[in-house]
């Protein structure tokens, strides 16, 4: 399925003119302010955010899954269908790759496709977190932390696999995320886990291309509920620090415990100049996958508050690799990843407003009430007129879930791939 440019405009012709209301108002009255409403909005169409392969399916659970029909049953459909939601949302140029659910059987083709929808390849992901078919070794005690020397080889040898995939795509970076840890006390040595771990991941990152990077992620438990190996951000960073200048943290919004304060995370590993990459989601309790902004949208403005101040301020820090990872099991997997796009594009816009210089003044003045005001009057501003203008002028519709339903995607999926395909993944 493939949406076509008389289809967009189709959908924007009865949007338009309150668009055109809404945006002017707001155009004048952020001008007035002092702000450069043309370069916010210019920001905003080139933000995108790379959406992961497994998440065009029917999210599953450890207790049931529930389809929506018509899923991709193949990386070419899962590109299809990342190449709707770049359409209609223009935020959606890149595809984060989970190997080995989704390796290429044709590359050449693979990208051309991709190339026709103007969707980039980004991180690439590894999976030591189950064992694979015919499998020679298993990860049940884990992978790269295993007590077994064959076993972490294994495990490193998969990583070099998947890297050598993501670079006939054009990926840049691998992203590590670990499963290991102990479920009970004493089951595991937290120290000897960790050494094997580093010297895993130091193996892996010597077959790292020139321009690659590696992306370590975090999270503090599960699957296992006593200890994980790599648990959180300062572990993360001392591993990235231990494998050398081409090793990053990447922040996973679900992958915290309640109330840690994310903002300040993300600040320090950009001041460090150690922030690679980030995976957006919401979580009410743990690492639940719930759609970006759906629970905590204020947490959310503040994070990309401290993104905007680094993005300025850090030039040591590198470009960030911007994500999605969540997978549910309630809302169509099109629909919720376009409500998470608008949200991070929402949450963007708004950290743009806030008067930095402003800010600093008030911080400096010890003003605790003014600096609350300035962060609170960005976030209090309705900015989805600035995403609406940022989706037109890159060719895309205003209102992505109207035109999604409008224009019958699901149904027409449906029909195309039948009612029972299932997506690779979880
Ligand atoms: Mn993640």
């Amino acid at each position: 399925m493939k949406i076509l440019k008389d289809q967009i405009l189709d959908c924007n012709k009865s949007e338009i003119q309150n668009h055109k209301e809404t945006f002017d108002f707001l155009s004048s009255t952020l001008d007035k302010k002092g702000h450069k409403v043309a370069e916010i909005v210019a920001k905003l169409s080139d933000f995108q955010v790379a959406i992961p392969s497994w998440a065009l399916g029917a999210g599953g659970t450890r207790f049931g899954r529930f389809s929506f029909y018509g899923e991709p049953s193949s990386l070419e459909q899962k590109i299809e269908d990342i190449g709707v939601i770049h359409s209609l949302t223009q935020t959606a140029g890149a595809v984060s790759l989970h190997i080995p659910w989704d390796i290429p059987s044709d590359y050449k083709a693979i990208k051309e496709q991709a190339d026709a929808l103007n969707i980039k390849f980004d991180s690439v992901n590894s999976n030591t977190f189950q064992d694979q078919k015919n499998a020679k070794e298993s990860y049940k005690y884990g992978s790269l932390s295993n007590t077994s020397k064959v076993v972490r080889d294994q495990a490193i040898a998969h990583n070099l696999e998947v890297i050598t995939i993501g670079d006939k795509l054009g990926s840049k970076s691998l992203t590590v995320w670990l499963a290991d840890g102990s479920c009970f006390p004493g089951q595991s040595n937290f120290q000897t886990a960790l050494q094997n771990t580093e010297n895993s991941l130091k193996d892996i990152y010597k077959g790292l291309p020139k321009d690659w990077s590696m992306l370590i992620e975090y999270k503090p438990y599960e699957p296992n509920f006593y200890s994980t190996v790599i648990q959180d951000w300062g572990t993360s960073f001392m591993l990235a620090n231990a494998c050398g200048e081409k090793a990053f943290s990447l922040v996973d919004l679900g992958h915290h415990l309640p109330n840690s304060n994310i903002e300040q995370i993300v600040s320090i590993l950009m001041l460090k100049g150690k922030l690679g990459g980030f995976h957006f989601n919401d979580s009410k309790y743990g690492d639940d996958d719930l759609t970006v902004g759906s629970i905590k949208p204020y947490a959310l403005f503040l994070i990309f508050n401290e993104l905007v101040y680094g993005m300025r301020n850090n030039p040591q820090n590198p470009d960030l690799a911007w994500m999605i990872d969540a997978s549910h099991n309630v809302k169509d997997p099109l629909e919720d990843l376009i409500q998470s796009l608008e949200a991070i594009q929402e949450a963007y816009a708004k950290a743009l407003l806030v008067d930095q210089v402003q800010l600093k003044e008030a911080q400096l003045a010890n003003d605790v009430v003014k600096c609350q005001e300035i962060l609170q009057n960005a976030y209090r501003t309705d900015v989805r007129p600035l995403l609406e203008k940022a989706r037109i002028n890159n060719g895309g519709v205003i209102k992505p879930i109207n035109a999604f339903r409008a224009l019958g995607v699901r149904g027409q999926l449906i029909k195309e791939r039948g009612k029972n395909t299932i997506a690779t993944g979880l």
